[in-house]
């Protein structure tokens, strides 16, 4: 039987924020992720008007990636990682975002990161813009409901599409933009699009305005960099919770229709590059006049993404209720329990099937090659005296999702690049900013309040992958 292709790029994935620590080294500006507070699962992070004495930031430090990226990546490659995926700080390039020119140190920094990953044979899979916008941008600017912010992304990009056209091939443009789709709740705007809201504001419209502007950037973007070097394979990143109608009624299923409406249009954008119908339907009834030029429609069919990079975690349910007969979908109000699954501690639903699942719905809309970025467990680890991690649960989350997603290739045809899991060494949790909801195959000394000596450690998890890769899936 067929396996996975021998060029299959195993690896791991974090971010910037999340791991570099380092927050103001090498002329580093503030960016999003560095006003946001420690919270915990129930307890949304804090976000903060600027850095204020007295609280707990936890991506100021993170895990000191910063310093030790040289041992982490050995750690990596011990492992047999064959790709690498971070994103590159927009603030370590333009500290404020607006600036012409770039930060030299901030380059040097991902030259000397980059040339250690190549070293082993590692390919970089970057990200441009993970949760970590220059804060200014918000401050001055708006964040994305501002048209300028496509003008300074863009150039960002191109500065480093050209610095790192010999040694990065594989690029995202923003993480799981479809975040926002929960416009709700504070922690996606913000993190996603620097969207702070004023009271009483409409949200919905605000951010619909700011995802085009990024859709439109991205397609600026992609032009660019297959402009600058063809070989360019330039994704998009989806955050994929495939929502399932609770029950067979079929008012159920058109409500999880609906659901799907609201939370994936932004890959139709991205692959077809125009906007799907329903979607400009129900901008008309709902009355949102965005701005959208004819200039931006062009270019967004310009700039269509090469292939799909999606995290996938958990999947949703959702049910049809009589006080909503349009079905409108609200992420704060229209999901359920689904009853066949169990959920993490942090709640988060574990379904390994709904990973088959989705790698279909994605292979049969599109046809695109995906990249599974992102998967993983989130769990509360015990390291023992030995410094040893028995973190069984982990292996079985992971194992139990490969196995799916090796049926979706080898028996449904998916074309799949590759699959880097969360956070491949303990880092800053986004949603919570905990330390103690780690992913890693490594354990990192730290603990929410900062303690720790940040010393690594070899989970039993990280002999597992080891072996995974080694046998190219094959051991599942
Ligand atoms: P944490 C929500 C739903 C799915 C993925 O998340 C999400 C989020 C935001 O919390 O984020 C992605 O750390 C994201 C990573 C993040 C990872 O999933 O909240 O791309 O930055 O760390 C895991 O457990």
């Amino acid at each position: 039987m067929p396996g996975f292709k021998a060029d299959f790029l195993w690896g791991g994935a974090v971010a910037a924020h999340q791991l570099e620590g380092g927050w103001q080294e090498g002329g580093k500006g503030v960016s999003v992720a560095d006003v946001m507070t420690a919270g915990a699962h129930g307890v949304p992070r804090e976000i903060t008007d600027g850095v204020l004495p007295g609280k707990n930031y936890p991506n100021h430090d993170a895990i000191d990636f910063y310093h030790r990226y040289k041992d982490d990546i050995k750690l990596f490659a011990e492992m047999g990682f064959k790709c690498f995926r971070t994103s590159i700080a927009w603030t370590r390039i333009f500290p404020k975002g607006d600036e012409l020119e770039p930060n030299e140190a901030g380059l040097q920094f991902y030259d000397d990161l980059f040339d250690e990953c190549l070293k082993y044979n590692i390919e970089p899979v970057i990200t441009l813009s993970h949760f970590e916008m220059p804060y200014y941008l918000v401050t001055e600017y708006g964040g994305w409901r501002n048209r300028k912010l496509i003008d300074f992304f863009v150039r960002f990009a191109k500065t480093v599409f050209t610095r790192y056209k010999d040694k990065v091939k594989y690029w995202m443009t923003f993480n799981e933009i479809n975040n926002q789709a929960n416009y709700h709740e504070d922690f996606a705007p913000f993190t996603n699009s620097g969207l702070k809201y004023k009271e009483g504001e409409d949200r919905e419209p605000v951010m619909y305005q700011a995802a085009h502007y990024e859709l439109v950037a991205s397609a600026l973007a992609v032009e660019a960099g297959h402009a600058i070097n063809p070989d360019f394979q330039i994704g998009c990143m989806i955050a994929m919770c495939p929502v399932y109608p609770l029950t067979c009624n079929p008012d159920d299923m058109m409500m999880s229709v609906s659901a799907m409406h609201r939370r994936y249009w932004f890959t139709d954008v991205h692959v077809r590059g125009y906007y799907p119908r329903h979607l400009l339907n129900y901008f008309a009834r709902k009355g949102f006049r965005l701005d959208i030029t004819d200039e931006d429609l062009h270019i967004l069919k310009r700039g269509c993404v090469d292939y799909i990079g999606f995290s996938y975690y958990m999947s949703f349910a959702t049910k049809a209720t009589a006080d909503n007969p349009q079905l409108d979908y609200d992420e704060t109000k229209s999901l359920v329990k689904n009853p066949y699954v169990k959920a993490s501690d942090w709640g988060w639903q574990i379904d390994p099937v709904g990973l088959r699942y989705s790698l279909n719905y994605f292979y049969d809309l599109y046809q695109l090659p995906l990249f599974i970025v992102e998967n993983g467990f989130g769990a509360i680890d015990q390291k023992e005296s030995d410094g040893s991690v028995n973190d069984q649960y982990r292996i079985e989350y992971l194992q139990s999702h490969l196995r799916e997603m090796k049926k979706a290739v080898v028996e449904d045809g998916v074309d799949l690049m590759g699959y880097t899991p969360w956070g491949c060494i303990d880092l800053v949790s986004a949603g919570t900013g905990e330390m103690k909801k780690r992913y890693g195959f490594i354990y990192v000394d730290k603990d929410n309040e900062g303690n720790g000596t940040l010393e690594r450690s070899r989970k039993k998890s990280f002999w597992w992958y080891q072996q995974t890769i080694k046998s190219n899936g094959e051991n599942l």
